[in-house]
């Protein structure tokens, strides 16, 4: 028996073949490629991404910091930083710097991969439910779970040695795009956008959506980060701008039918979280649940997309060239992205 019996319903597990890890990136093909390139027509580009020391603090993701850095030290305790070789040899005319980070790799402008959210699930029919992820990877498994560990603050050794963020970029991540400005439609308003007020921006918006694009949702939450430099506020961050309404059976029949590859956003998560909608036994993050535990959708969030959004409205646009490969990073679950959007 392979990794599953059942597969989730409307889910596409298998359909990229039984060991795929990239799911819809597999519609990124070189038509879509070629497709993006034909937007290119002002040669302008646009960084998609925020400095990633923001949104400052820890009030978004009270478990994800801002990044720490740190000079390196040769093991004779020699800090390489503002360093003179001057004092290795009398000869030498250089200064270094050579400095890590302690990176939370999703706490400014990020990519989810598809090992960030499974889901308990009855994968192999037995009547327990397993931890499971994207095309049946197994949770403490395939996702390593690591070690606890005194003086790192946390486990140790964790792993994604399946679906890891290494996956993504492996591909490039480069085709067309397209803008939906849910900002210029709500503004800053705190409102849950379900399939009908989707489909109604899009008209309004002339957007259409075809299977290998990829979607950015503009709502403004962005701007809101950065015009609060750093030091967030909590009603502002909890309280603003556009967010999907995950949960909603059209919303997520949309995604499931259009063909799209990721769907991107300046907000936290895409969707609103926490969703306030639904009862019972549920997922709390549905649209996760649907596109990186069922579809291999990925989740692009955080990124900076006002300054694209006014410039394609302002010139009668939705389209543009991406290319968003995240750090090829072995066993990540998400990684920081720096976007270029090319019109
Ligand atoms: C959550 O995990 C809530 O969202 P994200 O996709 O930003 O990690």
């Amino acid at each position: 028996m392979g990794r599953w019996k059942h597969r989730p319903e409307g889910s596409n597990w298998g359909d990229f073949g039984p060991d795929d890890q990239i799911g819809r990136l597999n519609l990124l093909t070189r038509e879509k490629v070629l497709q993006g390139i034909a937007e290119v027509r002002e040669g302008r580009s646009f960084c998609l991404s925020l400095p990633l020391d923001l949104p400052g603090g820890n009030l978004l993701n009270p478990a994800r910091h801002a990044p720490q850095r740190f000079a390196t030290r040769t093991p004779d305790g020699t800090d390489r930083y503002l360093l003179r070789l001057h004092d290795t040899d009398p000869n030498f005319t250089d200064v270094v710097n050579d400095d890590r980070v302690m990176l939370h790799t999703q706490y400014s402008t990020q990519w989810d991969s598809l090992a960030h959210v499974g889901a308990e699930f009855d994968a192999d029919g037995d009547g327990a439910a397993e931890l499971v992820f994207y095309n049946g990877w197994r949770g403490g498994e395939h996702i390593a779970p690591g070690a606890p560990c005194d003086d790192c603050g946390g486990l140790t050794g964790v792993e994604a040695t399946r679906l890891g963020i290494e996956n993504m970029a492996a591909t490039c991540v480069q085709g067309r795009a397209v803008m939906i400005d849910l900002h210029a439609i709500h503004g800053d308003a705190y409102v849950d956008v379900d399939f009908a007020a989707l489909a109604e921006a899009m008209t309004a918006q002339d957007v259409t959506v075809e299977p290998g694009d990829m979607v950015c949702f503009h709502t403004g939450f962005a701007r809101k980060i950065i015009e609060m430099e750093g030091k967030p506020d909590k009603a502002v961050l909890h309280g603003s701008c556009a967010a999907l309404e995950g949960r909603d059976p059209a919303l997520q029949e949309w995604v499931r039918d259009s063909g799209v590859v990721a769907l991107i956003s300046d907000n936290y998560a895409v969707e609103r979280v926490p969703s306030r909608s639904g009862s019972g036994k549920r997922a709390f993050l549905p649209l996760h649940e649907l596109c990186l535990f069922k579809l291999g959708i990925h989740l692009g969030e955080l990124w900076w997309l006002s300054d694209l959004a006014d410039h394609l409205r302002a010139a009668g646009r939705t389209r543009f060239l991406l290319t968003a490969p995240p750090l090829r990073l072995p066993g990540a679950v998400g990684s920081p992205v720096t976007p270029v959007a090319t019109v």
